[in-house]
């Protein structure tokens, strides 16, 4: 591979810069994706259709220069292949007909789903989107979190609360767990696959991991990041929880080779629990890319500065805001590709 700083960074292998990438890079911000997506009738036209995911997968790598891509999809397609189909609502987002409540709720769901059947569309924008890339950069698989799609499974929508998946985990733990055990084993299923059809390593996304108290997220969401963990060893895994820091001792303790952190954790004090057996991946504050360029500069160089280990990936600590400016990513990505490690 042409450039495989990322994939050397997150094994721990000597770098003489850091690898940076953007979580949701692919998108959401620049407008060569919007003329892509603007030109098919949905959101869901464009995750099913390989070539065009192709197209913007590869969009930042040739425009921002970023050192990675990721494939262009989206977590719910997971719960869309165990049967609860899901719309993608212009400015409002995803919405389930269908949502499980209730253990009946629970044996409607499609058992034993053929993953390729389900999920093959992703898996041929995969091979595409290897092919296109010529090993210029690795592509970045990824799936959510059990805990975070159980709360689109359960609530059936966002939300800033999940009050439905939460009030769940108190009325019917029972459940709850054989929920998460379902979709821990097709997530399993489906990175396996995203592997097998070219991905070079893989992002476990818990965006709502921060809404649960410590023992809740302890008993609820880890044990299934365990298990995911310990089911892929083909390729270097990042788990990404974001809002977890009081389990952040935990989460290191988990079978991956990169830890996520998002802008409110403190890179030192991770780097003093994990020492040098995991690299860290993060955590600019994605508003910080509102600033002067001037600005940008001097927080991306004085995080820099401020890293006592090479085992680190630059990113923001959570996805692109859709109204960032291009031209301060390219400043953020700039800064970092001229920083050399002393
Ligand atoms: O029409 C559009 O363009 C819709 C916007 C959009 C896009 C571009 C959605 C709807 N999903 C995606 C793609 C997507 N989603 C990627 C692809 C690559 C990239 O953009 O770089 C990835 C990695 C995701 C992951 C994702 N989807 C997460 C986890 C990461 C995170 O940001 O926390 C989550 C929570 C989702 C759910 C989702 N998909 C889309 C929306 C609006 C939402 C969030 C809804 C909510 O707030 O609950």
């Amino acid at each position: 591979m042409k450039n495989d700083l990322l994939l050397k960074a997150a094994r721990g292998e000597n770098i003489n810069r850091y690898p940076v990438w953007l979580m949701r890079q692919a998108g959401r911000i620049l407008p060569e994706y919007r003329a892509v997506r603007n030109s098919l009738d949905g959101f869901k036209s464009l995750v099913k259709n390989p070539d065009l995911c192709c197209e913007v997968t590869i969009q930042p790598v040739d425009i921002l220069d970023v050192d990675a891509a990721i494939i262009f999809s989206d977590i719910l397609v997971v719960p869309e292949a165990m049967g609860l189909n899901y719309e993608m609502i212009e400015k409002k987002g995803p919405w389930f007909e269908k949502t499980i409540r209730s253990e009946f709720d629970f044996k409607k769901l499609d058992s034993n789903i053929d993953i390729n059947d389900r999920l093959g569309y992703v898996f041929e924008a995969i091979k595409k989107t290897k092919k296109e890339l010529n090993q210029r950069v690795p592509l970045i698989g990824f799936a959510g979190a059990p805990w975070t799609i159980f709360c689109y499974m359960v609530d059936g929508q966002g939300s800033k609360t999940f009050s439905e998946s939460r009030k769940l985990l108190y009325q019917n733990p029972i459940l709850a767990h054989d929920l998460l055990n379902e979709i821990t084993n097709t997530t399993i299923q489906y990175l396996k696959g995203q592997i097998h059809n070219g991905v070079d390593i893989v992002q476990i996304f818990d965006s709502w991991a921060g809404i649960l108290p410590k023992n809740q997220y302890e008993e609820f969401s880890m044990p299934y990041l365990e298990k995911i963990c310990n089911a892929i060893n083909e390729v270097p895994k990042t788990i990404f929880c974001k809002g977890a820091f009081s389990s952040i001792k935990n989460i290191c303790l988990l079978n991956c080779e990169t830890v996520g952190l998002d802008w409110t954790m403190n890179i030192p004090v991770v780097r003093t629990i994990v020492g040098e057996k995991k690299t860290l991946q993060g955590n600019l504050d994605p508003c910080l890319l509102y600033a002067s360029s001037k600005n940008i500069e001097k927080e991306t160089q004085k995080l820099l500065d401020s890293l006592s280990s090479k085992r680190h990936i630059l990113n923001l600590g959570h996805g692109v805001y859709p109204d960032t400016n291009p031209e301060n990513v390219k400043t953020f990505i700039k800064t970092i590709k001229n920083y050399e490690i002393n």
